[in-house]
């Protein structure tokens, strides 16, 4: 059995709201549901010390935040895949009203991690639709490296796609 590690924002929350895994799957999380510092380390960390398949999840912002522990990934036990889901921005603030939200709060970085992959030596893709993201991982899980370097696998959304998903869940449950 592998594990997955949920990154904070939406991604934990989407999680929660539509993602069904077989009771006592290994979940693991870091700082609650906000802190954006650390994940990836601490992804490095479990896959290093529990030797399992590990998905890590987790926003662009919070990838970009913990960018250099992406050189932790270079010899895996196990393997491992980072998600990153790049909507450009802390989408989850998507979710506020405020009229300056875009240029204080989204902040939108323009970038592509094909590049921070490739600095660190990691494997890239980027899948363009869910077949493709499934076949990717199906490729990946059935890999058995010999401390191997994790996947980076980068998952390019509608921006604001996530955070009108959880208003029309949270609307439609009030209702
Ligand atoms: C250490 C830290 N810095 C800043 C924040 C504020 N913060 C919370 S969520 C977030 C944006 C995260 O963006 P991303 O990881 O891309 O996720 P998305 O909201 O798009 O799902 C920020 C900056 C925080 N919670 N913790």
């Amino acid at each position: 059995m592998g594990g997955v590690l949920l990154g904070n924002s939406l991604t934990v929350r989407l999680a929660d709201a539509l993602a069904q895994l077989p009771a006592g799957y290994p979940v693991w999380g870091n700082r609650g549901a906000s802190g954006i510092d650390g994940l990836l380390a601490t992804a490095a960390g479990v896959a290093r010390a529990t030797a399992r398949p590990l998905l890590a999840l987790l926003g662009d912002v919070s990838a970009l935040y913990d960018m250099n522990s992406l050189a932790l990934f270079r010899h895996c036990p196990a393997p491992v895949v980072i998600l990153v889901v790049n909507n450009n921005g802390g989408q989850i603030f998507s979710l506020l009203p405020a009229p300056v939200r875009q240029a204080y709060y989204v902040m939108p970085q323009e970038v592509d991690f094909r590049h921070a992959a490739a600095l660190f030596g990691l494997d890239y893709q980027r899948p363009d639709s869910m077949g493709a993201l499934r076949a990717m991982l199906d490729a990946v899980w059935r890999r058995q490296p010999a401390a191997g370097a994790a996947t980076l696998l980068e998952l390019v959304v509608p921006a604001e796609q996530g955070a009108s998903l959880l208003r029309e869940l949270v609307a439609e449950m009030a209702r």
